[in-house]
């Protein structure tokens, strides 16, 4: 399958972030990028293609314009305002505040906007969170014109973000703007199957009321687990949309066994939803290694989710989510991919 990369991806790098308290290089870094598309070229899963330029109105058919322009103009106006450093907010949400009005200043944006301490925008970052929305895109668009599988090997990844709000390294949701794309094209159902360790609650909101994109999320349980807030089991959708949202959370430890009878539960209702191209967020941080994540998955379990993806017999979408086991992110991401093709 073709490999959508960008090398722009490297223009976001984190300065470092806070992990337990302490503040800690980034697990979120451009070497991911680059030791994935290694892999994947050493084991000629298909020829790398350049991301095609997309306007700016694919972005915001799932996103705030709003934050879209605070993505874009963050780092400039926090140089401005003579802050050293990435943009990044000082105080967020909670019960009892307004939603209902967007604050002028520079720190009040990004305290609406942003969600979490983790994400921050240096002066380079717009040009990569854009690349990675662009790989995303052209990925669907060769979905859209009869390719039956395709990996965009997006960078910075995309499933936190939702429609008016960013973070855990996520600022716009790629899978979710290829999945736009898609139907936009002409698709009259795309499933969402994402398998990154974390919930994708940018995704899960984007999506939770409409019956047009089924969202399957299997992940660790917010009980225990980043994001926290969202991503329990009884969240099945709202409107039009109930019934089209299905997590299944796992407890921190859980091994292949149980991981691979949620993977069998989620994907006999893609299955029955029978969409027309399934949309896989590609998070490899379910890894035994991964050094902020709780599950037991090892390189041969990847190889596997890849084949029982397959056997679905749909047009497939790969985009690059989580995973910061960095030495062996490629073999992992990669097997997925050549256990699909090998299916
Ligand atoms: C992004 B994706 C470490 C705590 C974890 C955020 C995790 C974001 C994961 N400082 N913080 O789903 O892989
Ligand atoms: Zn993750």
């Amino acid at each position: 399958m073709d490999i959508i990369f960008s090398p722009d991806h490297a223009l976001h790098e984190s300065p470092g972030e806070l992990n337990s308290g302490e503040w800690v290089p980034a697990f979120e870094k451009p070497e991911r990028a680059e030791l994935i598309l290694a892999r994947a070229l050493e084991m000629n899963l298909g020829k790398v293609v350049a991301p095609d330029s997309f306007p700016r109105g694919a972005i915001t058919r799932i996103h705030d314009p709003r934050m879209v322009d605070l993505l874009e103009s963050a780092a400039a106006e926090w140089a401005e305002l003579g802050r050293p450093g990435a943009a990044l907010p000082f105080t967020f949400f909670t019960r009892g505040m307004r939603r209902d009005r967007v604050p002028q200043g520079l720190e009040g944006r990004l305290a609406y906007f942003c969600f979490d301490a983790g994400t921050p925008v240096t002066a380079t970052s717009w040009q990569a969170i854009r690349s990675s929305a662009d790989v995303a895109l052209t990925g669907a668009r060769a979905i859209s014109g009869g390719a039956s599988s395709v990996f965009s090997l997006c960078r910075p990844p995309g499933h936190h973000a939702g429609s008016d709000h960013y973070g855990g390294y996520c600022f716009l949701n790629n899978a979710a703007i290829a999945v736009q794309s898609l139907l936009d094209s002409g698709a009259l159902r795309v499933a969402i199957l994402d398998v990154d360790y974390h919930h994708g609650n940018g995704s899960q909101q984007i999506f939770y009321e409409r019956d047009d994109v089924l969202l399957v999320n299997i992940h660790a349980t917010p009980d225990q687990e980043y994001p926290y807030l969202l991503g329990f089991a009884d969240e099945p959708g709202a409107g039009a949309g109930e019934g089209f949202n299905l997590n299944l959370p796992l407890p921190w430890g859980t091994e292949w066994p149980d991981w691979s009878a949620a993977l069998e539960t989620g994907c006999a209702r893609v299955a029955d939803y029978a969409p027309d191209v399934l949309v896989v967020s590609l998070g490899v941080d379910t890894y035994k290694h991964d050094p902020i994540s709780q599950f037991k998955l090892d390189h041969e379990h990847f190889t596997r989710m890849g084949a029982r993806i397959a056997k679905l017999g749909l047009p497939t979408l790969f985009v690059m989510e989580g995973g910061y086991a960095v030495a062996e992110i490629g073999i992992n991401a990669v097997n997925v991919l050549t256990g699909f093709e090998g299916a």
